[in-house]
């Protein structure tokens, strides 16, 4: 039985993650996910839309992850690799290099990403969106303003 291994913080969960994680499946039989936790997320720097727990049940609810864990800070993944019995660490190539410390224990592999898509673009999409819809309504408001003028004149 292989098992497979990898983290991230899966936030707007999009094709890129979840074709990452199909493809991680097939390199084994077990898939464990370790999702970032708030507090891990603010050590990366990153915030994410959704907090932890939902991030955590959406990943559970893939039908072929096999295990999510805690992701809490960036020394637990040889600790892991022992207590899970990992064969293969994989990440996406945006960290390749990154874990090579490690592969004393475990296989560890990146895969390329999933060009064209990423959480941050799609906040990007969201806040583009709300930016659009409150200059359409201040055009309305403006425009009602001047026929209550009109009117009143
Ligand atoms: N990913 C991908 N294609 C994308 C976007 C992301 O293959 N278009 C992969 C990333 O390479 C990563 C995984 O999906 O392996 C999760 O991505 P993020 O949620 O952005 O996670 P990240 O912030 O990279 O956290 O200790 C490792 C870190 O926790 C990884």
């Amino acid at each position: 039985m292989t098992t497979v291994l990898t983290y991230g913080t899966f936030d707007l969960l999009h094709v890129g993650h979840v074709r990452l994680l199909r493809r991680l499946k097939a390199l084994g039989d077990t898939l464990i996910v370790g999702v970032s936790t708030d507090a891990f997320n603010e050590l990366k720097g990153k915030s994410s839309i959704y907090p932890f727990a939902e991030r955590r049940e959406i990943i559970e609810a893939l039908g072929f992850v096999d295990q999510v864990i805690a992701e809490e800070h960036w020394e637990q993944k040889r600790d892991d690799v022992q207590t899970y019995n990992v064969d293969i660490l994989a990440m996406g190539d945006d960290w390749v290099g990154e874990f090579d410390d490690i592969a004393g224990d475990v296989e560890v592999i990146y895969l390329p990403r999933t060009e064209g898509i990423s959480t941050t673009d799609i906040k990007t999409v969201i806040s583009r969106v709300e930016e659009d819809k409150i200059f359409a309504l201040e055009q309305a408001v403006s425009q009602v303003g001047r026929l209550v003028k009109k009117l009143r004149d």
